[in-house]
């Protein structure tokens, strides 16, 4: 009888402390969450700040829209099976570069390159990875300007460099993106090669007319100056 009664303790012990393990790494991923989105707020700040100094100087605002997302723990530990890694929060701050999103959208190309420029030379970001898929988009037709940056956030008692996915593209550029992101889980239906070949299509004829916008504004601005 003692010792059923030392068993059952000793499995209560047990089982209290695995409680305390996942409520333990829950905590410190609800910190890590709020970490990101502390981050994405200071980026979107940054963003916020340079368009309205742009609008001022140019009376028309470069950058569209702004969205931000944190990525889902779903998304981050499929990711990290993927890619054949431990499922761990240093290994998802260590690997998964992509956890915070800001996604920039702007008018023109050139708008792209000078915000891009803009905030990389801020004393306070390091830029970690530069993936340039305007010049040289992706056999799909996919374009975007893609960065990894570096931002320290202060916290209560500690300050933490974040790291930040930046995807910069045009008004078309993301329309493009959100249809063919349609196409992620449709990838071997019939008929999904005419669907491809139509979409990258469609990004070439994009590229040509964000191009040939770019080139009917400057006329205009041109015009307005004189
Ligand atoms: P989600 O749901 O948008 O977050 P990495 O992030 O470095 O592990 P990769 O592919 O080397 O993976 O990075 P890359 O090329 O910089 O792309 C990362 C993100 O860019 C993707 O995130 C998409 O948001 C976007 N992207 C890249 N290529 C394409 C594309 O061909 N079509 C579309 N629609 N979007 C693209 P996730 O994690 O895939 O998804």
């Amino acid at each position: 009888m003692e010792k059923e009664l030392q068993i059952s303790l000793n499995d209560f012990n047990e089982a209290i402390k695995n409680s305390e393990d996942i409520q333990k790494q829950f905590h410190d991923f609800e910190q890590l969450m709020m970490m990101y989105n502390c981050a994405i707020k200071e980026v979107l700040t940054k963003f916020e700040v340079l368009n309205d100094d742009m609008s001022l100087q140019r009376k028309r605002n470069p950058i569209e829209m702004i969205k931000s997302r944190v990525k889902r723990p779903e998304s981050i530990a499929a990711k990290m099976r993927k890619r054949g890694l431990d499922i761990s929060i240093t290994s998802m701050m260590d690997n998964i570069h992509d956890v915070a999103g800001v996604r920039v959208i702007c008018s023109f190309v050139d708008d792209i390159y000078e915000i891009a420029d803009m905030l990389s030379s801020q004393d306070d970001i390091t830029v970690i990875e530069v993936k340039d898929y305007i010049k040289n988009p992706k056999k799909n037709g996919y374009r975007s300007y893609h960065m990894i940056v570096e931002i320290p956030v202060f916290f209560s008692s500690k300050k933490q460099n974040v790291k930040v996915e930046i995807q910069l593209r045009t008004i078309a550029m993301d329309f493009w993106a959100s249809l063919e992101h349609k196409m992620k889980y449709k990838k071997d239906a019939q008929g999904m090669d005419f669907v491809e070949s139509e979409l990258k299509k469609c990004a070439d004829s994009i590229a040509e007319n964000d191009i040939r916008m770019q080139e009917i504004n400057r006329m205009i601005e041109e015009i307005e100056n004189q």
